[in-house]
């Protein structure tokens, strides 16, 4: 049976198992999630957390040593940075303009009265751009700090690309680091099927269906914009930008966005979103190993949408009507919030304070939206790395025409001499 399939039951009986346990037998349940469906998901998290800072360094390293030239890093650099920013703005316009038609937030009587919600400080954006440079590099790994580890591994991608021959023995040996890394990667994945099964029958169980009925209509916009997004947004892209069957790209790319979904951890899912990229999508990993990494830091197209839903939700909820230009400041917000956050559970959350503050809404309005979270957080992550890997696609097939079209400038004018 193909994994992708073991990983789609795992999810489907993950969820039936949870829900009907949960109903059915509270009590059985807690002891099954106690001995059963927590372990299960927390080793199956902490092996592939125990690989990410590893794969990242390692594969990011070897894919600037590859590019050899730090124009084209740049090139890929820009067409990145662009891709990134404009599905997030576009993932946050279908989020608003779909919450401004529905208006879940008016959609019956919501008790603002007990809504709290304590939010740690997301780190200024600016700090976050200046603090990419690590001051101590060992700190980065092994904190976890991505961006720094992202800055870092192109620094010693650089110096091998420059030093050449002389330290043809290092590259050797993080080519042999990144072998070993990406066996492990298909070790792990084995054992997907069996950890989506926990995770998911823990999160879908403990959540009950009363907290969905409530925030039916509010998770219903959300998940809506999430596939709009993806298909049209993601799709087209791959389709005209990419010249891949959108079908092919999701199907290929399902395994990663299953254990996405079961994770809510963009990191985490990160060492298989790059196998899944490469091996499954043929991306080089000259580029899945720049882009992957990078886009699991700092682009969040599902988690915009999630918060261009929940503003509108709340300043509904609160009778607040918000004029264009707010709109505006929660787009610019949104898209320079999920540069300074990495992709683990519930960041989206934290940085939905800050996309609040931004247009004076009452932050305790996430108290309304607090318990259903955990699954929408699901859905949001597995669309998150999707953009990652379109981009990836995007930027792939872009360099191979561009190689193309230089060779063919080549022959053409030795041609002529
Ligand atoms: N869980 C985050 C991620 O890993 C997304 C979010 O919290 O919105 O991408």
């Amino acid at each position: 049976m193909k994994l992708t399939t073991k990983i789609i039951l795992g999810l489907i009986l993950g969820a039936i198992t949870g829900l009907v346990l949960n109903m059915a037998a509270p009590e059985l349940f807690k002891i099954a999630d106690t001995w059963l469906f927590g372990p299960l998901g927390k080793i199956f998290i902490n092996l592939i957390s125990m690989l990410v800072v590893p794969i990242v360094l390692f594969s990011i390293i070897l894919g600037v040593a590859g590019l050899g030239d730090p124009k084209k890093l740049g090139r890929i650099g820009a067409k990145t940075i662009t891709y990134f920013l404009s599905t997030t703005a576009i993932a946050l316009i279908i989020g608003i303009s779909l919450a401004l038609v529905i208006k879940p937030g008016e959609m019956g009587k919501f008790d603002t009265s007990g809504a709290e919600f304590k939010s740690e400080e997301a780190p200024p954006v600016s700090e976050t751009l200046l603090n990419i440079i690590p001051v101590n590099p060992f700190e980065a790994l092994t904190s976890g700090n991505m961006l720094q580890v992202i800055a870092f591994a192109i620094f010693i991608g650089f110096a091998l690309t420059a030093l050449g021959e002389k330290t043809k023995g290092i590259l050797n040996l993080v080519e042999q680091g990144n072998q070993i890394m990406m066996f492990l990667v298909g070790i792990v994945m084995k054992f997907a099927p069996y950890g989506t099964f926990g995770l998911i029958a823990s999160a879908i169980g403990s959540q009950g269906l009363d907290a969905i009925k409530a925030m039916g209509v509010y998770m219903l916009v959300v998940v809506g914009a999430l596939f709009l997004h993806a298909i049209v947004t993601y799709g087209s892209a791959v389709y005209f930008l990419g010249g891949r069957n959108p079908i092919s790209f999701f199907k290929g790319f399902a395994p990663a966005m299953g254990v996405g979904f079961s994770t809510s951890s963009s990191n985490a899912t990160l060492p298989i979103s790059m196998e899944t990229a490469q091996k499954n999508l043929k991306v080089p990993e000259s580029v899945s190993s720049f882009v992957q990494p990078l886009g699991a830091t700092i682009n969040m197209d599902g988690t915009a949408i999630m918060q261009g839903v929940a503003t509108i939700f709340i300043a509904q909820v609160y009778n607040t009507d918000l004029t264009i230009g707010q709109m505006a400041a929660v787009v610019l917000t949104a898209v320079l919030a999920s540069i300074g956050t990495a992709g683990v559970p519930g960041v989206g959350l934290i940085m939905l304070a800050m996309v609040l503050q931004s247009v004076n809404l009452p932050v305790e309005g996430i108290g309304l939206i607090l318990g259903i979270d955990r699954l929408l957080d699901m859905i949001r992550t597995s669309v998150n790395i999707t953009g990652d890997a379109s981009c990836a696609v995007v930027v792939a097939e872009t360099e191979r025409k561009r190689t193309l079209k230089l060779s063919a400038g080549k022959k053409e004018k030795s041609y002529k001499t």
